[in-house]
């Protein structure tokens, strides 16, 4: 309660000076709050996110990492989202005296990472993070790498329970989906219509999760809402932007698009945005990609996301925890995540176990130019 309280008040001062970290607490995010996923870890590590900016590396440094290796292996060059992610998984790493790689492919495919995380068994790390590409396709590779004796977790996009030790994942997948069909209803408006979502890869095991969640969302409740196509614009700009005219000509009565990667919904946001489309846009956008397009007027009345940065710092801190012993990635254990705060191991859907960061936080019109300075 006490902590609760010291979360409150600490963030109400903080908001007035704009320091990063409130906005993604539950207090403010009410569309997601409303869904009944835990949110717990995401309000007690509210003061702790806002503290991170400034607080001093050495605090976060629990244990004493020196003559580690911890890598990180992204989804794929070239995207801002994964960039931020491996930062704050290199900020908290090095902070604890750990050496961190940092590696990406050149186009998200499970192929190009089987043999980066071959280089990095090779060279011995300690351990590697992984946002999977593929969620069955990295087993032999990554069961290799844990037979070397080598911790590994996936983050972001999950791969297979018997490929990990655990996953770090960014908030429930129920919850993002029950989020992304709420938006899709409230921006068709009543009557619902035709809609479509631009994704990352058909393989991508977090975008696949989240649609399957929005498909058993809609199962539930229509809302008179019609998914006429799931297309790929494969996490790549001028992909996406080919896919998005390809759904406007295809189907032409199309209400909506929901974009559930930070690529698909920037570059769907700049054709419908260009075109003047009577089509509109949500999904899990970066504030700071996004602010163009996003307003009343504009072509995306209001997106989703988490702080990206925050969820390399998690996945920074698991993989310490794990390879200093503190967890072994069972369900049930707990353990300090450097300011992030406590963190507590759950079952996870896929029959693995995961870290919840928190729920998802809206960006709208009357927030999007304090965020898109800060992600
Ligand atoms: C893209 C990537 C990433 C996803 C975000 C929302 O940047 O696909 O995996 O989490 O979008």
């Amino acid at each position: 309660m006490k902590k609760k309280l010291l979360s409150v008040l600490l963030c109400t001062a903080m908001i007035s000076t704009l320091l990063v970290g409130c906005g993604s607490k539950t207090e403010e995010a009410a569309p997601a709050e409303a869904a009944t996923e835990e949110a717990a870890p995401a309000e007690e590590a509210a003061p702790a996110e806002a503290a991170t900016e400034e607080a001093a590396p050495a605090e976060a440094a629990a244990t004493d990492m020196s003559g580690k290796t911890i890598a990180i292996l992204v989804k794929s060059a070239g995207n801002p989202y994964n960039e931020k992610e491996a930062a704050g998984f290199q900020e908290v790493v090095e902070a604890a005296g750990a050496t961190c790689i940092i590696k990406a492919p050149e186009s998200a495919t499970a192929e190009a990472q089987i043999t980066m995380i071959n280089e990095l068994v090779a060279q011995k790390v300690d351990a590697i993070a992984i946002a999977g590409n593929d969620a069955d396709a990295l087993q032999p590779a990554l069961t290799a790498a844990m037979n070397a004796g080598i911790k590994v977790c996936s983050v972001d996009s999950a791969v297979n329970k018997d490929s990990r030790m655990v996953h770090v994942n960014q908030a429930g997948i129920d919850l993002i989906g029950q989020t992304l069909v709420n938006a899709v209803a409230d921006i068709v408006g009543e009557g619902g219509g035709q809609f479509a979502i631009l994704s990352a890869t058909s393989q991508a095991t977090n975008q696949n999760a989240w649609i399957a969640a929005m498909e058993a969302e809609l199962e539930k409740d229509s809302r008179g809402l019609e998914l006429v196509k799931i297309a790929y614009g494969d996490d790549e700009f001028q992909k996406s932007v080919d896919e998005t005219e390809a759904l406007l000509k295809n189907y032409p009565d199309l209400k909506a698009i929901c974009a559930p990667t930070t690529v698909g919904i920037m570059a769907a946001g700049k054709v419908l945005q260009d075109k003047g489309s009577a089509c509109k846009l949500t999904g899990l956008g970066l504030p700071s990609e996004m602010a163009d397009y996003i307003g009343a007027d504009k072509s995306c009345p209001y997106m989703f996301l988490w702080n990206p940065i925050d969820i390399g710092r998690l996945a920074g801190y698991t993989a310490m925890a794990l390879v200093g012993g503190q967890i072994t990635g069972a369900e049930g254990e707990s353990f300090t995540a450097g300011t992030l705060g406590d963190y507590t191991i759950v079952a996870a859907a896929d029959g693995g176990t995961e870290l919840i960061l928190g729920p998802p936080f809206e960006f709208n019109p009357e927030n999007i130019e304090e965020w898109k300075t800060v992600y």
